[in-house]
């Protein structure tokens, strides 16, 4: 990466038990009306997973009481030099409820009825590396918010 392409650092957290996965809908901003994790840009002088943690608990009011580090996704968009670098994790231990946000509306999920069609393109592609628990290493080139041009995806040992 050049000195002149500049990075920013997102959290992701999937809330996950056996069958479900917890997702929020994202009312406000970047990704308006889709389903995603939760997260948000790590702030300085916190670690990456102190983000995780913190955004978890803004927008759906759990306090996770572990994250596992599940993959690492980086996205381009076209014309634009920025690297999104989004840190994904999943936790199966948390307290608290899950409340609605001025951010996120959450909701339960089946495994097996996930909304891709109401979710980011990319999410089709990873999901399934992150459900089967392979760690992986994901990047993606965008045009605009509704095109893929090209992307990758490697199962890497866990780091
Ligand atoms: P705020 O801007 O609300 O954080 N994010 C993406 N997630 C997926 N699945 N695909 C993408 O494709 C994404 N771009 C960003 C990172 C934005 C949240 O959305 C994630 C953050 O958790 C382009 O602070």
């Amino acid at each position: 990466r050049d000195q002149m392409t500049a990075k920013k650092v997102f959290s992701l957290v999937f809330v996950r038990n056996a069958s479900e996965i917890l997702l929020g809908m994202k009312k406000r901003g970047f990704g308006q009306g889709k389903w995603n994790g939760f997260g948000g840009k790590i702030e300085p002088g916190e670690t990456i997973p102190e983000g995780a943690v913190r955004e978890l608990q803004e927008e759906c009011g759990l306090i996770a009481k572990e994250l596992k580090n599940v993959g690492l996704l980086e996205f381009k968009f076209e014309g634009d030099p920025t690297l999104l670098e989004v840190h994904v994790f999943e936790t199966h231990e948390y307290h608290g409820s899950v409340i609605e946000s001025e951010e996120m509306l959450p909701k339960w999920y089946n495994l097996k009825n996930i909304p891709f069609k109401n979710m980011w393109l990319d999410d089709e592609h990873w999901f399934p590396y992150m459900l089967r628990g392979e760690f992986f290493k994901g990047h993606f080139l965008y045009r605009g918010e509704d095109l893929i041009l090209k992307y990758n995806i490697q199962v890497l040992d866990k780091l």
